[in-house]
């Protein structure tokens, strides 16, 4: 077996549609695996997508023919077969060698292998890939099958199979690319290939049993092949054999075997995995452990119980969404920065999001290593989609491809039908405005669980998200299964997580800006203000800009000026998903994870992510963190008053003492109290507040704070920061540099609530490892800055930088204007 790759340096050409005349039929270079985007902005051809509103000005590109060409040797070899491997074509290509047209492909989501040995000549030979125009096949095709079919956003992305949100979403730039977007080759090959391989793990008693599925291709007469199986870990090896003529499945045993657990339950050891049929090799790691997905009704509903080798494990997730809208601009280096947000900040989950893509094997890699947990949906989202063999046969050509390519991985532990199209069907409406045609229903009833029951049945599967386990008409009832929950974001505020009693959140979250260099990197209006016209372009969400001064109404004062709205904002942001996490985390075991939307972005956008798409943790982010930890203390209320719940989400059990304290703004202890308290492992634990702690004498200037010695302390606020008299000039601070930047240490003279260092403003490589943290008079904080640049002291305390709650509102910065301006003079 041989690979020759075609991938680097190609000619672009675009062919007709919208394309500028000077442009049209003018090669320029292009680079594979890309896309025209990309390389009309290498070749200074377009300004960058992502600015300002260029958005708009670039349009053409997704309603213009692009071809693909190049030119390449070859030498004729020993071997029998020549085929073409396109890992990913982007989307309805014209692949033609030599002249000859050899696949017309319809779907961005499968790899095609296509026989081109015939065609091959000795010396120069050719290769054109010819992609419609993505723009207009989508509403060719939904105009072909029947016309327009319920789905959101402006393009008919549900008739073309092209990562949805390419198109635009309510956080996503449209910018509908064309290209050949993952690596292209020849490979050749005799007599025999091993085609996929399914390595699928279970574990009995302490041995692990591996049922490798293997399926051949042979040249010639199929024949009895040999196959080998080999599974590693350090240094020992176990070896099972059989002989294969189209496929078979292999059984190795594994004694004392190791298993593969998730983040916060144990260790992840990986077993390395190879597959050998005459010259043709597969190389894979699996890890062994065991799958349940429990389901089963109880007396309040349906309960969503993920255990890993027979241990529940409470999910604390994040959607993740495409981290780039250019995907091929995505590397492994960002993968493993964007996985290390998510285990950074506790959690140990992501949730792949149906409208984006089956990600890149960087992607599963890297969460089998660290153990953190995948939910795979399968790639259909907030749309119906057509039933009809022109759509069936790709949505299950891709799912068969996806299931098999991923089955090796540790990490992956659900599979899931679709985002959202249940809950459309059933509750938005969409079952009137489908008059009778198909909607999807028949893949996540029958052809996904069945791909599943064939191809892995060690997986779960839950048909959608939200689901009720119960039947379709209640997909998103609290009490049963998984429930999205958007009613806080759209329409309440976000007290109204309270609301809800949920067995299991698969999505909910609360929009807020990326870093403040972020978004002026790419927002240019003079002057800068929620509703200006650039502001907007980075503004997708229905009504988002209303929906984030209601969200923040009769929590924090109305912000005077944009550094206060872009902080105001970040900070509701923080809050809003903060008190929701708590909340969720304080009916564990009821509930049994959240999973918030979202934790990336992929341009720069006002979004619900957590880390901007500049790779810079938002506020939220350090909400997260918080909110996340294993070890969870919070205030929540009970019908009996104010209760401390106390989340144990480690294998130790925890005994000690909680300390409550009632303090006023000034320091003044106005009651204490301590109580001895005892957590299992995996156990929470309530306990109700005394009451003379429980309540405040002036809820405007006193804060109720309870500590438990490895849960860290909750404070509860007794009132919003618009009611509370927070001082606006609470601390002292220190600055002093170190290698890296800078560290800054706060102390406080009064309460201050909700310290957060907006890095970015002081210098714009600069991070910083701590925010949202509040401090009672006396105490310090120490945050350090990292930069590559000069963080000056005054740059770093600068009112602008270093923020918190009660520096915000009209008064405020009226006086922070004035000193500014009393300064300069
Ligand atoms: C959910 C997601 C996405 C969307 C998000 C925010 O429904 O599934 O469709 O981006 O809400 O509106």
């Amino acid at each position: 077996m041989t690979h020759r790759s075609l991938d680097g340096e190609w000619k672009l050409t675009a062919v007709s549609g919208q394309a500028p005349d000077d442009l049209r039929g003018v090669a320029i270079p292009a680079v594979v695996p890309g896309c025209a985007h990309t390389d009309l902005l290498r070749a200074g051809l377009i300004d960058a997508p992502f600015d300002g509103d260029n958005e708009a000005a670039q349009q053409w590109i997704g309603s213009t023919v692009w071809r693909y060409e190049r030119t390449f040797d070859w030498t004729p070899d020993e071997h029998e077969r020549h085929d073409l491997v396109a890992e990913g074509l982007d989307t309805l290509a014209t692949v033609i060698v030599n002249g000859t047209v050899v696949a017309q492909t319809r779907n961005q989501h499968r790899s095609y292998r296509l026989p081109i040995g015939h065609l091959l000549v000795a010396g120069e030979n050719t290769i054109a890939v010819e992609f419609e125009a993505p723009v207009d096949a989508a509403e060719r095709l939904e105009a072909e099958n029947g016309g327009p079919l319920p789905r959101v956003n402006h393009h008919p992305y549900n008739a073309l199979r092209k990562n949805a949100s390419n198109f635009g979403w309510d956080w996503g730039i449209d910018v509908a690319t064309s290209g050949i977007w993952r690596p292209i080759g020849i490979e050749s090959w005799s007599r025999v290939r091993i085609d996929s391989v399914r390595p699928l793990v279970d574990v009995a008693g302490t041995t692990g049993v591996l049922r490798t599925h293997v399926a051949l291709q042979q040249h010639g007469v199929p024949h009895d092949v040999p196959v080998t199986v080999a599974v590693s870990r350090a240094g020992s090896t176990v070896t099972a054999s059989g002989v294969v003529r189209h496929d078979g499945e292999i059984v190795a045993v594994v004694p004392d075997v190791e298993l593969w657990w998730p983040l916060g339950h144990g260790e992840q050891p990986l077993y390395e995995v190879t597959v050998t049929a005459g010259d043709s090799r597969w190389e894979g790691r699996v890890g062994f452990r065991t799958l349940e997905l429990d389901t089963r009704p109880d007396e309040h509903g349906h309960r969503f119980v993920l255990r890993v080798n027979g241990e529940p494990v409470w999910i604390r997730g994040a959607n993740w969404i495409p981290d780039h809208a250019f995907l091929t601009e995505m590397t492994p280096e960002r993968y493993s920065r964007r996985i290390d947000d998510a285990i950074d900040a506790n959690m140990n989950l992501l949730r792949v999001w149906g409208g984006g893509i089956y990600e890149s094997e960087d992607f599963y890699r890297l969460c089998d290593e660290r153990g953190v947990l995948v939910w795979q949906d399968f790639l259909l989202a907030c749309a119906a989609y057509a039933e009809e063999e022109w759509l069936s046969t790709e949505i299950e050509a891709e799912a068969r491809e996806a299931v098999t390519r991923l089955s090796p991985h540790a990490s992956l532990v659900i599979w899931n039908g679709n985002n959202e199209n249940i809950v459309a069907y059933a509750d938005w409406g969409w079952r009137d405005d489908l008059k009778g045609r198909t909607w999807g229903d028949g893949y996540y009833r029958r052809i996904f669980p069945g791909i599943l029951a064939e191809l892995d049945p060690t997986r779960p599967y839950t048909p959608g998200s939200p689901f009720s386990f119960d039947d379709y008409l209640r997909p998103n009832e609290d009490a049963d299964g998984t429930v999205h929950i958007w009613d806080v974001w759209n329409q309440k505020d976000y007290t109204a997580y309270r609301e809800w009693r949920p067995r299991f959140v698969a999505e909910f979250g609360f929009q807020g800006p990326p870093a403040w260099t972020t978004l002026t990197d790419v927002v240019h209006d003079e002057p800068l203000d929620p509703y200006g016209h650039q502001m907007l372009v980075h503004q997708k969400a229905h009504e988002g800009n209303l929906k984030l001064a209601r969200g923040m109404a009769g929590h924090l004062p109305e912000p005077a000026t944009i550094d206060d709205w872009h902080f105001a904002t970040q900070l509701n942001q923080a809050h809003a998903i903060r008190f929701g996490i708590e909340y969720f985390r304080s009916l564990t075991p009821y509930n049994t994870g959240c999973i918030v939307w979202q934790l990336n972005d992929d341009w720069p956008v006002v979004s619900w992510a957590a880390v901007d798409f500049e790779e810079r943790r938002k506020p939220l982010w350090f909400a997260l963190r918080e909110a996340y930890r294993p070890r969870l203390v919070t205030v929540q209320p009970s019908e009996q008053g104010p209760t401390l719940v106390l989340v144990n989400d480690t294998a130790e059990p925890w005994t000690g003492e909680i300390v409550f304290e009632r303090v006023g703004f000034g320091g003044e202890r106005m009651a204490e109290a301590a109580l001895p308290a005892e957590v299992g492992a995996r156990s929470t634990l309530v306990v109700a507040i005394p009451a003379d702690l429980a309540t405040a004498g002036d809820a405007g200037t006193e804060v109720l704070v309870a500590t438990a010695p490895d849960f860290g302390r909750a404070i509860h606020d007794f009132a919003e920061v618009i009611d509370q008299r927070l001082d606006a000039d609470p601390f002292e601070t220190r600055v002093e540099p170190t290698a890296t930047g800078a560290r800054l240490t706060v102390t406080a003279r009064s309460y201050v609530r909700d310290i957060v260092v907006l890095a970015d403003r002081a210098h714009r490589s600069a991070s910083v490892d701590a925010s949202l943290v509040s401090l009672l008079p006396g105490e310090s904080a120490v945050f350090e800055l990292t930069a590559d640049g000069p963080l000056e002291a005054d740059a770093v305390t600068s009112p602008l930088v270093l923020r918190h709650a009660g520096r915000l509102g009209a008064s405020q910065t009226a006086r922070d204007e004035q000193s500014l301006a009393d300064a300069s003079v």
